[in-house]
């Protein structure tokens, strides 16, 4: 086999974007995890001989079709759904599927890459994929979205199963959706399997499946701060997002003692100076899920509250932890110069690629702790992983023992970025360099075992 030349970070990164024009999210996350990799690999020429990374950045399949649909008008609707699989060297492809007008091919191919690499950093056997559709269930009755769920499984059944590709929730997507799209799966292939996870507890869902994004990275954040000595109790945290990363990530920060000052959505952001008690969580998780409304009517009903809106976002309060977990991007210089200056100590990534790479070199730059989506908010997928294993056996686990296997899970994953990310003669773990390495080494060795395929 020819030894083909090695190529150097500059020339790869070229090569990304030539070969993926009009699509800066994917290009983003590829130089998030390209440069760290780059090092890495300088002296184990196999890597590079076997094109590692290259192959990793490349999906192994998109999958972009139709789906029709019909509203309460008797209009016909059409819109675009995708599955990317991304890499299935470790496992099945396993990844979210999101409904969100802003979804498009490029934005998926991010989220599916990264998913390989989180999934990997998870210690259980799941490869990387992600779907989705540009479908706005915003003001969709439930009958519409139902519709389209169904339309869009009418295709994707085809690309999926259990021990092939096994789809979830993201934005957009929750128990509803799961379960219609569930039903449709099983209606088409008259079979009953883990094909999904997130699903209802009546159906093969986990127990915590629903609070473990946002109690995992709450977690992560605990096992950081535990590093320097310290811990949750205390702390005054900033949190964007209302949905089900964000109240999750609330609920626990709460629980452990900590204070929780700011929720968000598209449209503004809530301050509450008093906090937010488990009862104001749920009464936002009510307002969400049930009456699907909008975060600014907190401030109605909670009258020391004040609603920022126009789209504003949360760091411009002083904080000493920040978690974003509503979308990518959400966190960029100015916003990371803010949290700085008012003395943040921890950034903990609840969403995917909420901090922009600027904003993500001023935290490095300032040595504060921080997490990258990667790492933090695996527990989601970490515990599909579990439920694929208990439908698999045909067994459900108990809520106790899931909460243990999610702690530990997390613990397991702050530790193998510190196995990586740390720095020789200091106490600093640098998270991001540790979760692209250990999630790059366990996939990549794989991938040199199986060959050129
Ligand atoms: P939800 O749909 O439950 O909630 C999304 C929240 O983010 C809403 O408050 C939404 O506001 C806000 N949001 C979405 N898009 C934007 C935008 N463009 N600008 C500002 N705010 C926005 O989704 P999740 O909580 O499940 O997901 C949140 C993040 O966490 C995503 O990045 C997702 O990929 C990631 N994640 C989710 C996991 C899961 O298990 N669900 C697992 C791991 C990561 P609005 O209502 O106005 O749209
Ligand atoms: O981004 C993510 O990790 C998710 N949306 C959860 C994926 C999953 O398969 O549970």
């Amino acid at each position: 086999m020819a030894v083909s030349d090695h190529v150097d970070l500059p020339k790869f990164i070229e090569g990304v974007k030539r070969r993926n024009p009009g699509q800066p999210e994917f290009v983003q996350a590829v130089q998030e995890v390209a440069q760290d990799i780059f090092e890495f690999i300088a002296d184990k020429p196999k890597y590079h001989e076997y094109q590692i990374l290259r192959r990793i950045a490349e999906p192994d399949r998109v999958v972009s079709f139709r789906v029709c649909w019909e509203d309460d008008k008797g209009n016909i609707r059409v819109q675009r759904g995708w599955r990317v699989q991304n890499n299935n060297a470790i496992g099945p492809y396993k990844g979210g599927i999101r409904f969100h007008p802003s979804v498009t091919e490029s934005v998926l191919k991010f989220l599916a890459f990264e998913q390989t690499f989180k999934n990997a950093l998870t210690g259980l056997p799941m490869g990387g994929g992600k779907g989705g559709a540009n479908f706005n269930p915003k003001g969709k009755s439930d009958h519409e979205v139902m519709r389209f769920c169904q339309s869009l499984m009418t295709e994707l059944y085809r690309h999926i199963g259990a021990d092939v590709d096994v789809p979830a929730g993201d934005i957009g997507v929750g128990a509803r959706e799961i379960g219609y799209m569930f039903g449709q799966y099983k209606r088409i292939t008259n079979e009953f399997t883990g094909v999904l996870t997130g699903k209802g507890l009546e159906f093969g869902g986990s127990l915590i499946r629903t609070e473990a994004t946002g109690y995992g990275c709450v977690y992560f954040l605990e096992n950081m701060l535990k590093h320097i000595k310290q811990d949750v109790a205390g702390k005054k945290a900033v949190i964007s997002g209302s949905g089900n990363v964000a109240t999750h990530a609330a609920e626990k920060i709460v629980q452990l003692g900590g204070t929780v000052l700011t929720l968000s959505d598209s449209e503004g952001f809530i301050h509450d100076p008093d906090g937010f008690t488990l009862e104001k969580i749920n009464w936002v998780k009510e307002l969400k899920n049930r009456r699907r409304g909008r975060i600014s009517e907190y401030a109605k009903e909670f009258k020391n509250a004040k609603f920022y809106g126009e789209g504003a976002r949360p760091w411009g309060i002083a904080c000493d932890v920040a978690l974003p977990c509503a979308t990518q991007n959400e966190l960029q210089a100015a916003d990371a110069k803010k949290l700085l200056a008012n003395g943040c100590k921890a950034v903990s990534e609840g969403a995917n690629m909420p901090t922009d790479l600027e904003a993500t070199h001023l935290f490095k730059e300032a040595g504060i702790l921080f997490a990258p989506g990667k790492a933090a908010n695996a527990g989601g997928v970490a515990v599909s992983g579990l439920e694929m294993s208990q439908n698999s056996a045909r067994i459900s686990w108990k809520e106790d023992d899931l909460q243990k296997l999610l702690q530990d899970i997390m613990r397991g994953i702050h530790d193998r970025c510190a196995e990586y990310g740390g720095k020789a003669g200091t106490d600093h773990i640098d998270y991001v360099r540790g979760a692209n390495i250990a999630g790059f080494k366990k996939v990549a060795d794989a991938m040199l075992a199986f060959g050129v395929v």
